[in-house]
């Protein structure tokens, strides 16, 4: 898609709908809303809307063919080029469409593989976003698709007989097969670095994008993850070790939102950089409670953590945004529903120390508790295991210390095993000193 730099003009699009008899309408003008959302941060100016109450799906253009000769008339009296569904349609519709209107037509998928593309910083995410891209092309490969067999082209990649499309199709199928082996290495590079933070209680952000999550990540870590208004900010993963309390840390790590209608090849290829999601303790589940259909957008989470297998994970709800709300019944009743829920407003700084407190609950119940006898001579030990753990008891006797903590398993082992090697070498010097 074209974007506004400098003096060049943005794009201009019409929008379109449909409703059938089993939608609402005002969730279909919603959905137009969300999609004029993602037409502006991809860009793009938004002309105009049309939505069109249909018994069922017109299979050669989508909509009605009487609604099409409309929407030509409509193109020309704007000036725009540019039509976007908000569904998604077949390679046929999208043919047929374009020849009757001569613009060019696109679909909910493709407006938000673009922005993907638009905001994608690094290699993971590039890789990702690209393998995605030419998945959804694939098979709506319509015309000749110039681009590629010109950046590729030359000798060698036009067989006999083959036409424009079928060398295109070729090329394309070529180009996922080497993002799959880039994303591949990249996933084994990632392997090794997750298998150091395996001690430490996980917790993921996820949501709905715009919610608030990075806000939130930014406020609880200090960490400097851009915030914007806009949907898709973030892509990447970003993990930072969060202190909740002297006693209490958790590695947090934010990634990217989710939207009604994810495209399926998205989620797919984005898998690892949601493996934190499912590698997670505990999922914080953000929801922007200022939001007209926020509990659209719950749903929606809920759908694509089944998707991803997550389903299972333990959620703390956080209702967010508290400081745009209107109707403040809405936390009452909200709390009815989710009983263990935290509401709070992360740019405003609102009630988020009570975030940090069910989260230093969640980080409790995973706590074991352990009692030792180590001797006096160990006592150099204490520090560590002070720094490490909640020490609950402790106790000086005549030659032994009595301790009683509180920590994870993995803590509790590391502590175990650094008491064996101290008693080791301790006894190691007594029998050195006792042979000289
Ligand atoms: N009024 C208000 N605005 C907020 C609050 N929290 C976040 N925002 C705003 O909401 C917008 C989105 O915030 P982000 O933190 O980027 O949201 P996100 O969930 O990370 O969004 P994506 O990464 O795009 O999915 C920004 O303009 C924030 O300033 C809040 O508590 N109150
Ligand atoms: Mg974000």
């Amino acid at each position: 898609m074209q974007h506004t730099t400098g003096d060049i003009s943005p794009e201009k699009a019409v929008l379109i709908g449909v409703a059938l008899p089993s939608h609402q309408r005002w969730m279909v003008e919603d959905n137009l809303m969300e999609l004029r959302f993602l037409a502006a941060t991809s860009g793009v100016e938004v002309v105009d809307q049309v939505v069109q109450e249909r018994s069922h799906i017109n299979p050669a253009y989508f909509i009605g063919k009487g609604k099409v000769e409309e929407l030509s008339q409509l193109l020309k009296m704007y000036d725009a080029a540019t039509v976007i569904f908000d569904d998604d349609l077949t390679p046929a519709q999208i043919r047929n469409l374009e020849r009757a209107t001569s613009a060019k037509i696109i679909d909910r998928s493709t407006l938000i593989l673009d922005i993907f593309a638009q905001h994608a910083r690094t290699r993971a995410a590039k890789t990702q976003v690209e393998l995605a891209q030419l998945q959804h092309l694939l098979p709506r490969l319509t015309r000749q698709w110039t681009h590629l067999s010109r950046q590729v082209g030359g000798i060698g990649t036009k067989g006999p007989g083959e036409t424009q499309l079928e060398t295109d199709r070729r090329l394309i199928r070529k180009r996922i097969e080497a993002l799959r082996s880039e994303l591949e290495r990249i996933d084994r590079q990632r392997d090794t670095r997750r298998k150091g933070r395996k001690r430490e209680f996980r917790v993921s952000l996820i949501g709905y994008t715009n919610v608030g999550k990075s806000t939130l990540m930014n406020l609880l870590s200090g960490a400097d993850v851009l915030v914007e208004d806009q949907l898709f900010a973030t892509l990447d993963s970003t993990i930072r070790r969060v202190q909740l309390d002297a006693d209490h840390h958790i590695l947090l790590s934010d990634t990217v939102g989710f939207i009604r209608k994810l495209p399926h090849n998205l989620v797919e290829s984005f898998k690892s950089t949601l493996d934190e999601v499912l590698d997670a303790d505990l999922l914080l589940h953000v929801v922007d409670i200022s939001h007209p259909v926020f509990e659209e957008q719950i749903k929606t989470v809920l759908e694509v953590l089944r998707e991803l297998g997550a389903s299972e994970k333990p959620i703390l709800t956080v209702f967010n945004k508290i400081d745009l709300l209107k109707e403040k019944e809405l936390i009452g009743s909200m709390r009815r529903q989710f009983p263990d829920s935290v509401f709070v407003s992360a740019t405003r700084q609102i009630r988020t120390g009570k975030l940090k407190e069910a989260l230093v609950k969640y980080v409790e119940r995973n706590f074991v508790t352990q009692s030792i006898e180590i001797p006096i001579a160990l006592s150099g030990l204490l520090n560590t295991i002070h720094s490490q753990a909640v020490v609950e008891h402790q106790e000086f006797l005549d030659e032994t210390i009595q301790i009683r903590y509180r920590t994870t398993p993995a803590i509790r082992e590391k502590i175990t095993r650094l008491i064996k090697k101290a008693s080791k070498d301790h006894e190691q010097l007594l029998a050195n000193r006792s042979a000289s």
